[in-house]
Order: structure tokens, then sequence, then C-alpha cells
């Protein structure tokens, strides 16, 4: 079989609903094996539908739990529902998944639903890239609702967050949280903001201090939208029904405002800046020549005789000049 059939094929199993072969897809496309990128090629026009919503924030401020309550809602809508886990920590086993271990069992179980933990590694674009295009996997697989965890630390949180339709700020009180979110600009991406573990003392205080904080500082896109601060008790659902209908009430403001339309334009403008960082990337290391072709080049700027940007637009044009320029070469 030749490389487009067997993406063919395997899409065909995706769609059917073949579990195994919705590992296998998403694990190529991760990988960017040519299996993946062929297969990733034919699925992006089919993407584009889907909600996607992003839940960041601090570590163990309950944005798993969380996320299995908002799942569980939108199935008993009838949706299905894609969950996409960026974790640091746990690699392989999806482990941050599991903070709420029986309900994301249950869910694990439904066939409405996909769960899948995405490593993070290399740089920062890297995981920006990879989310994106399994985001990209999952909405032409049909899943209406993906929602995207993230670890509120810094730029990997604000890549991510342009790939979102809306963008969900997860805090907690008691941890001075408020003040790393805005150091790490965590509260000017968010649309919409949760105090979660309100069971505990301190949310209200914090919710106050948070929307005194919105007050002050307009954000730069702002079209009238301002991020209400809401609390849940992800732990026995108290506020769920809330939090869904302010991302129903984001996503309409998206959709009137035509801002939805610009996110994504933004987000695809990107996409394209990532698939060529990747691209010339992928031709420096699997081609053997260039990699030589780099080295030689920067021993040149090592010995001063070579400037780094005469050094780099050599490489460029190198590059350009070594085949054709098929996506997987
Ligand atoms: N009291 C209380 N505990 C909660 C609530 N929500 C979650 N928890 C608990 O907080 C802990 C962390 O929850 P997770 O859902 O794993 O938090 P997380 O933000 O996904 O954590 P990381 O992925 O490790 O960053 C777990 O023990 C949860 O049971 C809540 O509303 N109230
Ligand atoms: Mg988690």
């Amino acid at each position: 079989m030749s490389l487009e059939e067997q993406a063919v094929a395997l899409i065909g199993a995706a769609r059917g609903g073949d579990e195994r072969a919705i590992a296998r897809l998403l694990r190529n496309v991760e990988d960017e094996t040519d299996l993946g990128l062929a297969a990733w090629r034919r699925l992006f026009k089919d993407s584009g539908r889907a909600r996607v919503i992003g839940i960041t924030g601090p570590p163990g401020v309950g944005k798993s739990t969380l996320i299995g309550r908002v799942a569980r809602a939108y199935r008993d809508q009838g949706r299905k529902v894609g969950i996409l886990a960026v974790d640091p920590t746990s690699p392989l086993t999806g482990g941050a998944l599991l903070g709420d271990r029986i309900r994301m069992q249950e869910l694990a179980v439904d066939p409405g639903v996909y769960i899948r933990s995405l490593a993070t590694r290399g740089a920062v674009g890297g995981v920006a890239r990879a989310a994106a295009r399994l985001v990209a996997v999952l909405d032409a697989l049909g899943y209406e609702i993906v929602l995207l965890e993230t670890v509120g630390a810094g730029q990997d949180e604000v890549e991510v967050a342009a790939i979102s339709g809306t963008t969900v700020l997860i805090l907690m009180p008691g941890q001075g949280d408020e003040i790393q979110a805005l150091k790490a600009g965590l509260i000017e991406i968010a649309d919409i903001i949760v105090v979660n573990k309100a069971d505990r003392e301190g949310a209200d205080q914090l919710a106050a201090q948070l929307r005194s904080v919105l007050r002050l500082g307009a954000r730069p896109d702002d079209r009238g939208w301002v991020p209400p601060v809401l609390k849940t008790v992800a732990a026995d659902g108290t506020g769920i029904p809330e939090l869904l209908s302010a991302i129903d009430r984001h996503q309409d403001y998206l959709d009137r405002t035509g801002q939805g339309m610009v996110r994504r334009q933004a987000a695809l403008r990107k996409a394209v800046w990532r698939e060529l960082e990747a691209l010339l990337l992928r031709r420096l290391t699997r081609d053997p020549s260039a990699g030589s072709e780099f080295d030689r080049l920067v021993r040149q700027v090592e010995a001063g005789e070579l400037d780094p940007v005469t050094a780099a637009a050599a490489l460029l044009e190198r590059l350009a000049k070594l085949a054709p320029a098929r996506p997987e070469s």
C-alpha cells in the first residue's frame, strides 16, 4: 500500500470509531511520521467545526476534575467530546487526567469520548504545534467539543490558548495563584475565570479580587466581552451549569462580533509559521548534507569568518535547493 492509501485506510478506520485506529492516527500525527503527516494533510480540510475550549491554570487547582464534569455535561447533550491534556509530568500514562479516577474511567469507556495525554517535550513551539494538529484531527474526526488541559505556566499556555475559541482560567483560593497568573500573563488570555474549590475558605475574596483586577485592565482585543468570574466546586459539580452557560455566551459573542473568525485566522497564520519551522527542522535533521552544511557554517561563524545572519541565509538557500518542497521531505 502506498503512503496515501495507508493514510486513507487509517482515517477510514478512525472515522468508523475504531479506538485503536484513532490512537494510532494521533500517535503518528504527534510523532510527525510520514503516515501521520499524510493523514493530517487529508484531515485538515474537515477541521474548523469543533468548539475548542482551553482549560488552564496552576498545578492541582482541579482542572482535570472540572474537565470530567464539563465533558459529562456535554455528553448529556449528546455531543462527542475529545479531551487532550498537555501534560508535563506524565508523558505516557495520562496520569494528570486521573485526578478524579472514577469519573474519568467512566468517561474513558464511553465511545463518545476520546481522552489523550500529550507529552510536552522539545521547544516551546513544538507543544503548541502538536496540540494544534491533534485538535484539528479530533475536530475532523467529528468530536464536536475539544477540551484542552494545560498547566498554566507561561508561554506554552499562551500559545495553546491561541488555538482555543474559549480559554477558561482556573484558580483556587489560598495559594496566591492570582499573583502568579497575573505574572504569567494568564489573566490576559482568559475569557472566563473560574475560582474552583469554592468549598474552601477565601473563594469569595479571590473572586472579588479578580473582578477588580479585570475592571482595571481593559484587554486589547476587547469588543465588549468582560470575562466573568465564576465559582465552582468541581469535586461535587456545583457551578458547572453556570460555567457551561458562560461558555455558550462566549461562543455567541465570538460568532456575533466576528471575533471567532479573527481568532481562527490568527491561529492559522501561526500554524503555517509553526509548520514552516517544522519543515526546516525536518530537512536539517533528515538530510545529512544539510546537517553537515549547518555544522560547517557554524564553524565559520565561530571562527569569525561569517556572521550568524549570513550563515542562516546561506543555509536557507541551501535547504530550498535540496529537494522538491514536498511536505514530508
Ligand atoms: N475541596 C476540593 N477539592 C477539589 C475540587 N476539585 C478538585 N479537587 C481535588 O484537587 C485535587 C487536584 O485535582 P485535579 O483535577 O487533579 O487538578 P489539576 O488541576 O488537573 O492538577 P494537575 O493536572 O496536576 O495540574 C484532587 O485531589 C481533586 O479531588 C473542589 O472543588 N474542592
Ligand atoms: Mg490535571
